[in-house]
């Protein structure tokens, strides 16, 4: 199989810096230190070099899906490309607290369909992890079959209020409506699928290729979850358009943030928020705070605030617990063995 390097991703100017120092590649997935890689000739086993490998253990330079890579006649990792996005998950059980998912996406699709799975804190938490990561979040809604039409003009404007930016809708049964994903991938860009297990990600990947190419399977009845049936993550090529990168369905997310990301996500607050009459405005008894005015007027909840509030805590707690553990980990001495991480219990998370 040959792969066009274009639909992959890579840039005129990436492959210029590379000519003829070794063959491009673009990470597809990794499997306990071997890296699948797409290249012009199909896929390759790739491996870091022994001490590359060990210095970026546990660090967020850690090559990931999507990362472009440079490979040489021993199926080496030379050189790793510097990331234009790069979405991650704090994950309060490894010891660097945070992991690299994937990078160089041009847009994070967030996956949400239209049952049970709908819920606005969710959401929320999704489109926070997406916009955190550099790239442009775009909402898809699937599996409107489900509904009336009425149910999924109800759900739409819901998500309206909750998303500014692209929404998307799609139904199995109008392979047309898959269509405009594959509009926003055109040129070689490359978007990844972010969702909860059974939402549709795998099925809309095999709608986009008009195979069956991925593994899909049902979900519970009894509360609409799926059997987490994709279980790494993987880049599809889409010829002619670009690239999709499949994820399975995430348990639980750990946001990690600036403050930024959580911003963006709730908007109409952040702008509020600079529109009261003081700057140090707490936002709960102040004279002219433009929060408390939006509540009153009931553009606003007070649970949406509170939301709000617990969220960027929550973001930007991990966001400092990382750098002091990048801190402590750079002081560490390159010798030091690398501690094992603790056993991983995930529970299903209340959202
Ligand atoms: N009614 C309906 N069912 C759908 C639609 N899209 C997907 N499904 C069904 O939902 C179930 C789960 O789909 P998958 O594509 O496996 O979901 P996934 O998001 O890839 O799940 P994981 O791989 O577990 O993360 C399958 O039974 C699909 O047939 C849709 O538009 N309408
Ligand atoms: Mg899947
Ligand atoms: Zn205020």
């Amino acid at each position: 199989m040959t792969n066009h390097l274009n639909d992959l991703g890579f840039t005129p100017q990436l492959l210029e810096q590379w000519h003829g120092q070794g063959q491009p590649g673009r990470i597809s997935g990794e499997t306990h230190g071997l890296f699948r890689i797409l290249t012009a000739d199909g896929e390759i086993t790739g491996r870091l070099p022994g001490r590359t490998a060990r210095a970026l253990v546990g660090t967020l330079d850690h090559p990931v899906t999507g990362d472009f890579v440079l490979v040489d006649e021993d199926n080496m990792i030379r050189d790793i490309a510097p990331r234009t996005s790069l979405m991650t998950r704090g994950d309060s059980f490894s010891a660097s607290l945070t992991e690299g998912l994937v990078a160089n996406c041009d847009y994070v699709f967030v996956v949400i369909s239209l049952n049970q799975d709908f819920h606005e804190r969710k959401i929320r938490r999704f489109l926070i992890m997406a916009a955190s990561s550099d790239s442009t979040p775009v909402l898809i809604l699937t599996k409107a079959d489900l509904n009336s039409s009425a149910e999924n003009e109800a759900y739409l404007s819901t998500a309206r209020e909750l998303w500014p930016g692209t929404i998307l809708v799609t139904r199995q049964d109008e392979t047309g409506s898959y269509q405009p994903i594959l509009d926003l991938l055109r040129g070689g860009k490359t978007g990844a699928l972010l969702g909860a297990s059974g939402v549709g990600k795998s099925t809309l990947i095999n709608h986009l290729l008009g195979n069956e190419r991925m593994k899909v399977s049902g979900i519970r009845n009894s509360d609409d979850q799926g059997r987490h049936t994709t279980t790494h993550r993987e880049i599809i090529l889409i010829p002619g358009y670009g690239c999709l990168i499949d994820t399975p369905g995430l348990r639980r997310i750990d946001l990690i943030d600036d403050g930024q990301a959580v911003e963006a996500v709730y908007g109409n607050i952040a702008a509020w928020m600079k529109q009261c009459r003081f700057t140090d405005c707490s936002h709960t008894t102040e004279p002219g705070c433009a929060v408390q005015a939006a509540i009153q007027r009931g553009d606003l909840t007070e649970a949406e605030l509170e939301d709000f509030r617990t969220m960027q805590k929550e973001a930007m707690l991990y966001e400092r617990k990382m750098r002091q553990r990048e801190k402590e980990r750079i002081k560490r001495t390159t010798h030091q063995k690398t501690a094992k991480p603790r056993q991983r219990s995930w529970n299903e998370q209340e959202w």
